[in-house]
């Protein structure tokens, strides 16, 4: 049910207004900016909805720089977010996956401008199979020696003022932080309008149930593999496993009811498949701030990890704290 504030609905424009308060430098850019994802998302929205009914089926006819080919939804997803961004004059540089470069959208002073990084339609090879899908997204500030766009959003996760992701599943929820615990916030889509369902979420701690794509455990380095075979034999009860290919899908499931996400270094993808900056940084910020943990695996938190350049990739572990510790003493062992 909607989250009630004496007697009234919280929207997603209030909540960060609330939290503004938190920040008494801060200036309403802030939330200005934030209100433009939101539009983003309910815009994209609109087409994942309507796929089949309109022609966004299918792949566009390009290769994106990650080798990836591109469907017709990614292009329109990362359209509408540098549209609806660019119209937000405090954002001054905006990456995406679907993007060689960063951009810059504005020559703007350096103390009152924001990088914002996103992985437009995260799982979109799921959308002609109608799996739910999503959009992540990270904020930064533009750091004060600007360097260009390619080294200003170099930074490490440590750095992220708010990150969220938007799935786009069964209902359409909003999930986000700006480092005051993680907050979720369902579209009625009767008003258009994000309302809070869940206010200070707490991931579970441990939860027997892992989420891998085990097609490739052959793949993975060895401790990964001890780890799965160790889940096979662990007892009344067991692990249960779900995997549904989109990392929005699976990393909400996670929030939600515990467990662990990986996606280890394969001798295909020997760093890992996932992005740092725009699919694992966000999520590690919410994970953390929800009580849990994400690490690569390499013995490094992933907010920590200083990228090198814009779509570097990572190995990913993510999930309750007590499950990544698990993990991690098959992979330290
Ligand atoms: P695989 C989607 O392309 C994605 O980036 C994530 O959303 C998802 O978790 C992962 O890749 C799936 O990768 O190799 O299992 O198909």
């Amino acid at each position: 049910m909607a989250i009630e504030r004496d007697g009234d609905f919280v929207t997603f424009s209030q909540h960060i207004q609330e939290q503004q308060l938190r920040f008494p430098n801060a200036s309403g850019q802030f939330s200005w900016l934030l209100s433009g994802i939101t539009l983003a998302t309910r815009m994209i929205g609109s087409y994942v909805r309507r796929a089949g009914l309109i022609d966004v089926w299918g792949e566009e006819g390009a290769i994106n720089i990650q080798g990836e080919a591109q469907k017709k939804l990614d292009v329109i997803a990362n359209r509408t977010l540098e549209k609806t961004l660019g119209y937000r004059g405090n954002v001054g540089i905006i990456a995406s996956e679907e993007d060689n470069e960063p951009r810059v959208l504005h020559e703007v002073e350096p103390d009152d401008s924001y990088i914002v990084m996103f992985d437009p339609l995260d799982g979109s090879s799921n959308i002609d199979v109608n799996v739910s899908v999503g959009t992540i997204f990270t904020i930064f500030r533009n750091p004060p020696e600007i360097n260009g766009a390619a080294e200003s959003v170099l930074q490490p996760g440590t750095e992220q003022v708010a990150a969220g992701y938007v799935l786009y599943g069964p209902s359409t929820v909003l999930v986000y932080t700006c480092g005051n615990g993680v907050h979720q916030f369902t579209l009625d889509p009767q008003i258009g309008t994000f309302l809070l369902t869940r206010e200070n979420m707490q991931m579970p701690d441990y939860a027997r149930s892992y989420s891998v794509n085990e097609a490739y455990a052959g793949r993975f380095p060895e401790g990964y593999q001890k780890y799965l075979a160790w889940t096979k034999q662990a007892g009344e009860g067991g692990f249960t496993s779900r995997y549904v290919g989109s990392l929005v899908a699976d990393f909400h499931r996670i929030l939600v009811s515990g467990g662990v996400y990986l996606y280890p270094p394969t001798t295909e993808h020997p760093d890992g498949k996932l992005r740092l900056m725009y699919e694992c940084n966000p999520l590690a910020f919410l994970a953390e701030q929800a009580g849990g943990a994400a690490v690569d695996g390499r013995g490094h938190r992933i907010v920590d990890c200083m990228p090198t350049q814009v779509h570097d990739r990572t190995p990913l572990v993510i999930g309750g704290r007590r499950n990544v510790d698990e993990v991690l003493r098959f992979l330290e062992g």
